[in-house]
């Protein structure tokens, strides 16, 4: 028998870490498996010796993270027997639902702010046939109105405060400590809801325990769903940091934020849902938060394009504008291994990407002569 190779997702590879039977349908397209990019040019501009990986998540079926946690939350939905999900959103966790909705062949609801999520994540919930619900208002009016809708209406919630969304997402960090042998010294988020940061120390304090025992109690983020046996450290884990956007920086404000702005619309979220796990995650794991400016985000975001040929999203620059503002002052010391999550790709926002290209596009006539000169004036 030939060797099988095909990759079938992140529940079919993680199944035993995660909340799945035997015989559950899976709805899978082809999640997780993200490239693991060293650095090779950034890290020598800034004149310093470390290791910074970046996991372009923005590499995944709908183009972000969120596929990971949307497998979870879909298949969960449909073994449970529901029709329909709903879910509110700065554009991506929409893109996701709609995708894994159109997959399982249920209605999905999307509430999203009105003119403000980037237009690839509007394109892809309108493509894939959700319902598509714009407010008068932000996410995190969109947040409060599905939470009251679910109350009341058959539908299944699929933000992150559905466990099983965390439980897929925290795979992203099973995946990263095996390529890397180790878990890194230093893991680096864009923070919004900050759902993802939690199951990232999820993932990492599940695999660093070492044991597949499953000692709920033990754990205070899963909400009884992973594997996390507590107690016993066997493997490093590493300090986790979290960046916002100056202007939606509720983990710095120490406090809610009620009119967040930013360029970085995935992440403009002033009332995050994870709010005590996201400050238990940074206590555990001693790391911190801190916040950019639109200006860093955009000018990382540049960087990464330029520099390593990488795309992604201005939201997930925000890990990279801060990691590499840490590394420059010294908070994080000469020799650390860091990861960055991409979260989502540079395509789901080709407005404020053309918009910050500084270059000028080079008009010419469609003339040989025209072509040239274009080329030697630019060598
Ligand atoms: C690219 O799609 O909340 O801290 O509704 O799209 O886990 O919220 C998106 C969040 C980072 C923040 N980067 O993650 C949504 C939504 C990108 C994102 C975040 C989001 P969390």
């Amino acid at each position: 028998m030939p060797f099988q190779t095909r990759y079938t997702g992140l529940i079919d590879r993680y199944r035993d870490r995660l909340p799945v039977h035997d015989d559950t349908r899976i709805i899978s397209l082809g999640e997780g498996n993200t490239p693991l990019i060293r650095l090779n040019n950034i890290p020598r501009i800034v004149g310093r010796e470390v290791d910074i990986y970046v996991k372009y998540e923005g590499l995944n079926p709908t183009g972000s993270f969120k596929d990971r946690g949307m497998t979870m939350a879909v298949t969960k939905a449909v073994e449970e027997g529901s029709k329909a999900i709903i879910c509110a959103s700065t554009g991506n966790t929409s893109a996701a639902a709609a995708a894994y909705a159109a997959r399982a062949g249920i209605t999905a609801f999307v509430i999203i702010p009105d003119g403000k999520i980037a237009k690839g994540k509007l394109a892809q919930a309108m493509m894939h046939g959700s319902v598509v619900i714009q407010i008068k208002g932000n996410f995190d009016d969109g947040m409060r109105l599905v939470k009251e809708v679910a109350d009341e209406a058959p539908v299944t919630i699929v933000n992150s405060i559905n466990p099983f969304r965390l439980q897929g997402q925290k795979t992203a960090a099973f995946e990263i400590v095996e390529e890397l042998g180790r878990a890194p010294d230093y893991h680096c988020l864009p923070v919004g809801n900050a759902g993802n940061i939690t199951a990232h120390w999820i993932g990492y304090c599940e695999y660093s325990s070492g044991s597949g025992d499953h000692v709920t109690e033990a754990c205070t983020f899963c909400k009884g769903h992973c594997t996390y046996a507590g107690g016993a450290v066997v493997g490093n884990r590493p300090k986790m940091v979290g960046y916002q956007a100056s202007g939606s920086a509720p983990f710095m404000r120490g406090a809610m934020v009620d009119n967040p702005e930013t360029v970085a619309t995935a992440i403009r979220i002033g009332h995050p849902q994870s709010w005590d796990s996201a400050w238990k995650v940074k206590e555990e794991s001693g790391g911190w938060f801190d916040e950019c400016t639109d200006e860093e985000i955009l000018a990382a975001q540049k960087l990464l394009a330029e520099r390593e040929g990488v795309f992604c999203e201005p939201a997930s620059a925000a890990s990279l504008a801060g990691a590499l503002r840490d590394v420059k002052n010294g908070k994080i010391p000469e020799g650390s291994s860091i990861v960055c999550t991409l979260t989502g790709h540079g395509l789901k926002d080709p407005e404020t990407a053309i918009a910050q290209s500084t270059r000028p596009l080079v008009n010419v006539e469609a003339t040989l002569d025209q072509v040239k000169r274009a080329i030697m004036d630019n060598m």
